[in-house]
C-alpha cells in the first residue's frame, strides 16, 4: 500500500515539474511534512500535506482554478498566499463553495469542514 502510494507521488510530482518547475512531492515522508508550499496554494492527496501534491499559481482574484490531479482527493491543504481560497465541490466553482481558507493559512485535515476527497475547483477572492 505504501510503496503504491509514493509511485502514484512520483508520476505526478513528473506531471509538476514539467508544468511549473516544482516537485517534491516523491520525497520520504518526513520531507514532506516538512516542507512548505512554495506556490500561491497547495493540495495535498492525504492527511498532513502527505501524499501527492497539487500546486496553483493564482493570476488574479476570482479567477476559477481546476483541481487536476487531485480532483476529489484532496485531504489537506497550504495556502501561503494572501487571498481567501474557496474550494468548490463542482469544477467550475460554480454553485456555493463548501469551504474557505484564510490568508496564510493551513488545514491539516478537510474531514471536519466536511471536505474531504471533494475539491474540484478553487477560487481565490480578495480577504
Ligand atoms: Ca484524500
Ligand atoms: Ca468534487
Amino acid at each position: 500500500m505504501k510503496r503504491q502510494t509514493m509511485r502514484r507521488a512520483g508520476v505526478v510530482a513528473l506531471a509538476l515539474t514539467s508544468l511549473i518547475g516544482v516537485g517534491s512531492t516523491a520525497q520520504a515522508d518526513a520531507g514532506r511534512l516538512a516542507s512548505s508550499c512554495a506556490s500561491d496554494f497547495c493540495l495535498y492527496e492525504h492527511d498532513d500535506y502527505s501524499g501527492a501534491e497539487e500546486e496553483f499559481v493564482f493570476g488574479d482574484y476570482n479567477v476559477c482554478v481546476r483541481s487536476l490531479s487531485l480532483n476529489n482527493k484532496a485531504s489537506s491543504m497550504r495556502n501561503p498566499s494572501g487571498a481567501r481560497v474557496q474550494f468548490y465541490d463542482s469544477a467550475n466553482c460554480s454553485g456555493a463553495y463548501g469551504y474557505a481558507a484564510r490568508p496564510r493559512s493551513s488545514d491539516s485535515d478537510l474531514t471536519n469542514n466536511g471536505f474531504d476527497n471533494k475539491t474540484s475547483s478553487v477560487k481565490p477572492v480578495r480577504p
